[in-house]
């Protein structure tokens, strides 16, 4: 029965056998090593900027602070420790493991960084990082982060509501859905010589459900400008779906007419449909989804918390899916 007490598996596409775990890990340190004397070198040129930004960015206290208001969308609830926030994640660019993103995103240049809005907008442009962090107020908002791998936290973001941005670039009457697509730098990002899924990690959310207030773009947390590892220096938190949809360091938004493919639904369209709604009552294919490990609160041997519809914001999201089938769109 001990055995049983491990983690249900990551959401790989498919079983990986330990030998291919391995040979894979194997080839990632060959590639994070040689990533390493690539970004000695390219740091040179933009040595001073570089330097002041990962101090401000590497993880622990102390890093630059952000200007914040509390939000009333938070939730009041035990926050999740900084250290467990920022050490235990998925970031796959950055390898499989949960303090690899930790270990190897610090060389992450985030400056200087744009994101391109475009697509189906009559304002469409790129914005800076430093757009970005002054284009609404930034709040500080406490949500809950379900992973699909059933474990969940309590992360105090910062950040606001993503529907400012949309806003801004006006959409047209035909934008219906919004793609996000994440960085893919194969000098940065030892992660991606991995084929657990096609590069760059792309995402996508209904129009609608990206107008709603709970969809954030998130710029720091804990008061701080974002650590590398939780997806600087812009991310996507959206709290009632799974955490694989809030991709992380966006360099690019759009809106389509047509509904995007994703990464996860290409890896394993079985396991990770466009949803990805926080739901108790549909199981991943392969473990249940109905309970959760909340990190550093409940230990292994204390009873795992209930798994809430849309992770507890069924009262504010849940009427974006008025009359769908949740089990067939998953
Ligand atoms: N670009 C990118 N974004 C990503 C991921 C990733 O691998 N790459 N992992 C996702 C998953 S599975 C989760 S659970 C959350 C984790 O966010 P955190 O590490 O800040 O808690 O990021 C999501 N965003
Ligand atoms: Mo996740």
């Amino acid at each position: 029965m001990l055995i049983r007490i491990a983690e249900p598996g990551s959401p790989r596409p498919s079983e990986v056998t330990p030998r291919e775990v391995y040979r894979e890990r194997r080839r990632w340190l060959a590639r994070a090593a040689a990533v390493t004397a690539v970004a000695a070198v390219d740091a040179l040129p933009g040595l001073e900027a570089g330097r002041a930004w990962s101090a401000a960015t590497s993880p622990g206290p102390g890093g630059s602070a952000l200007v914040t208001v509390p939000s009333p969308l938070s939730v009041m609830e035990r926050q999740t420790s900084r250290h467990d926030v920022t050490t235990y994640n998925n970031f796959y660019e950055f390898g499989l493991d949960k303090g690899d993103p930790a270990r190897h995103a610090g060389r992450l240049n985030t400056s200087p960084w744009t994101v391109t809005v475009d697509g189906e907008v009559a304002k469409g442009r790129d914005f800076s990082i430093e757009e970005l962090r002054t284009l609404a107020p930034l709040e500080e908002r406490v949500c809950r982060l379900r992973c699909v791998e059933a474990w969940s936290m309590v992360i105090p973001w910062v950040g606001y509501s993503l529907s400012a941005l949309l806003k801004a670039v006006e959409p047209t009457p035909r934008a219906r859905y919004v793609e996000f697509t994440t960085l893919a730098d194969p000098r940065q990002m030892p992660g991606l010589s991995s084929s657990v899924m096609k590069w760059p990690y792309v995402e996508g959310l209904r129009l609608d459900e990206a107008l709603h207030p709970l969809a954030m773009l998130a710029v720091g947390l804990y008061g701080e400008v974002l650590p590398n590892q939780n997806g600087a220096p812009i991310r996507l938190v959206v709290p009632w779906k799974y955490g694989f949809k809030s991709a992380k360091s966006l360099v690019r938004i759009r809106l389509t007419e047509q509904q995007p493919m994703t990464s996860w639904h290409l890896a394993a369209p079985r396991e990770y449909g466009f949803y990805s709604n926080v739901n108790p009552g549909v199981d991943h294919p392969r473990w249940s989804q109905a309970t959760e490990r909340r990190i550093g609160e409940d230990g292994f041997f204390k009873p795992k918390r209930k798994t809430l519809m849309f992770n507890g914001y069924e009262s504010q999201v849940g009427q974006l899916y008025a009359g769908m089938d949740l089990a067939r769109d998953y």
